[in-house]
């Protein structure tokens, strides 16, 4: 089956217009239902950037900017997951119906967010993590990144079930990007297959991230990296992954919509 499509929303200030909180917020709902048109089959809301180097965003300032946008998405019908290191954020999107909790923290960040996601049974994506991002280029020393991403993931997800997270909802995430070298965020992308002897379901967010760049010419604009991305995005395919998380949902859509077609072709 094809994976699934996450389309990413980000809500900061410095995304879509300038022209007051509500064209903010129209421009935003605009946008995902765009991605929903694209082929998108749910819609990642965020409210907090964790691109390298970010400071945190009060939890407050991070609901007054998405939770009106949860709702609204949800009310059309658009499945809806929160991008969130915060239990409080978590918890408040998924009592105005969203359906999984997005933790690039997987659950490290805010003590709380193991019981939001017990509480909610929601799906829980539980991503690789080294800490904020603040510090984050600065702790990339690994001996076998794919190897050590793998078993901390497999040993977060088991302390997870131990607390009483439903396996079932558990979906682990390498990080591309959060504590890894282009080199390491390269590696990371060529044995997703290796993250499958965990046993959840993989979830891939390599989308427009600074390792695609590698193959570009210096200084090309970030939408250079979209191809790459969808072509990412069809390895994480035949790789066994659940989703996929990116900003142009066409191209991801046109990559695994052609991937799954030859799984069903016959071959000659
Ligand atoms: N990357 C970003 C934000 N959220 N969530 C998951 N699960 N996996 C990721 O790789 C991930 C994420 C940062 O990307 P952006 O700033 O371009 O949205």
């Amino acid at each position: 089956m094809r994976p699934q499509i996450m389309g990413v929303l980000n809500v900061t200030p410095d995304s879509f217009s300038d022209g007051g909180e509500f064209a903010h917020q129209e421009a935003a709902i605009d946008h995902a239902v765009k991605l929903v048109a694209a082929g998108a089959d749910l819609i990642d809301v965020g409210g907090e950037t964790t691109k390298p180097g970010a400071a945190r965003v009060p939890a407050q300032d991070e609901q007054r900017r998405v939770l009106p946008i949860v709702r609204e998405l949800v009310g059309r019908g658009i499945r809806v997951s929160i991008d969130t290191m915060n239990a409080s954020t978590a918890l408040a999107a998924a009592e105005a119906g969203a359906s999984l909790i997005n933790d690039v923290s997987g659950g490290l960040a805010d003590a709380g967010m193991a019981r939001v996601a017990i509480e909610t049974d929601l799906d829980f994506v539980v991503m690789h993590w080294r800490g904020h991002s603040a510090g984050m280029d600065a702790n990339t020393d690994y001996a076998d990144v794919v190897r050590e991403v793998r078993d901390a993931l497999e040993m977060r997800a088991a302390e997870l079930i131990i607390t009483g997270v439903n396996p079932d909802r558990l979906i682990v995430d390498p990080g591309i990007g959060f504590a890894k070298t282009a080199d390491q965020s390269w590696q990371l992308v060529t044995h997703l297959r290796e993250l499958g002897s965990i046993g959840t379901r993989v979830l891939v967010g390599a989308s427009r991230k600074r390792f695609l760049s590698m193959l570009l010419p210096e200084g090309a604009p970030i939408k250079d990296r979209d191809r790459s991305t969808a072509v990412v995005s069809a390895l994480a395919a035949e790789a066994g992954a659940w989703g996929v998380r990116v900003h142009d949902v066409r191209g991801t859509r046109a990559a695994l919509d052609f991937w799954a077609s030859l799984q069903s072709s016959d071959p000659a």
